[in-house]
């Protein structure tokens, strides 16, 4: 960072409470002792401990595991997905669900929201069993909402057994919910052209965990002056591993290549 620019704080989990004996730096380890540091130093980089969010993060991964093993148990395969809002999760549902592959699947979505569940009924209206989660003050899915979720499923019907695919859309959020494991066997990542291509650099814990990438809103990449090079290029340094699928959800290209990804 320059000089003068102001001082920079990153908010980093650590692992205890207590800085450990053979720490050369101590200081920075604690917020008031931080605090401090800040004032002596301004500019200086430090780390804030957030050991009850890790606690957190434990907890969820415990009911996480219950959930992977519910998912298993049923032989259906779950994928979380997750973008910034408005990338076009829900109007993927939709075309997944319209769409009529050689191999037709059985599916059904978990729907995460703030507030409404406007997407659960767009969903149902395109023929998919989708149950809404409001999450309320909450950014991300956690486990628990989940099995709160596949329970609602079930009690209308729509025994997980039967499913080939269950869908879970997260709420419209490129941080959050990077770090809640709900269980799934796939993570789902949109980048909608048009809301840049630099978004895996900015997003990268995001971008990272996906196991598959879908480029969305094809059908307006020109439109939109969409640089696919440079796109393609930041996922590669960002998700080396994710596997990348372009797709437009109103035209249809890209399902079946997603599909023959997700079974
Ligand atoms: N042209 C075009 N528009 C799309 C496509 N996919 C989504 N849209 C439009 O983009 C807007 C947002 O799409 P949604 O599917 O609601 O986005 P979302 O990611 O579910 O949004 P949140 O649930 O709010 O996070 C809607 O107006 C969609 O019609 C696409 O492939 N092509
Ligand atoms: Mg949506």
């Amino acid at each position: 960072m320059a000089e003068g620019t102001g001082p920079l704080v990153s908010s980093q989990p650590n692992e205890s409470a207590s800085p450990p004996a053979s720490d050369p730096d101590p200081m920075e380890h604690h917020p008031a002792a931080a605090h401090q540091a800040l004032r002596e130093r301004p500019g200086a980089a430090v780390t804030l401990q957030l050991p009850l969010g890790l606690q957190l993060l434990a907890h969820n991964d415990r009911q996480a595991q219950t959930n992977r093993q519910r998912f298993e148990a049923a032989g259906v395969t779950v994928v979380n997905i997750l973008s910034s809002p408005g990338s076009g999760k829900t109007a993927l549902l939709e075309a997944l669900a319209r769409h009529r592959p050689a191999r037709p699947l059985t599916l059904a979505a978990l729907v995460g929201d703030l507030a409404t569940d406007h997407d659960a009924a767009r969903l149902r209206a395109a023929g998919l069993e989708a149950v809404a989660i409001t999450t309320g003050q909450a950014c991300h899915l956690d486990a628990a909402m989940v099995a709160r979720g596949l329970d609602a499923l079930e009690a209308g019907g729509r025994p997980l057994a039967a499913l080939d695919l269950l869908l879970i859309e997260n709420v419209g959020n490129l941080v959050c919910p990077a770090a809640y494991d709900l269980g799934e066997h796939r993570r789902l990542v949109l980048l909608a052209v048009g809301e840049g291509e630099d978004k895996p650099l900015k997003y990268p814990a995001t971008f990272h965990s996906a196991d598959v990438v879908v480029i969305s809103k094809t059908d307006l990449a020109v439109a939109v002056g969409f640089e696919r090079e440079r796109a393609l290029a930041h996922l590669g340094a960002v998700a080396p591993g994710a596997a990348v699928v372009e797709v437009s959800s109103r035209s249809g290209a890209g399902l079946d290549d997603l599909l023959a990804l997700l079974r």
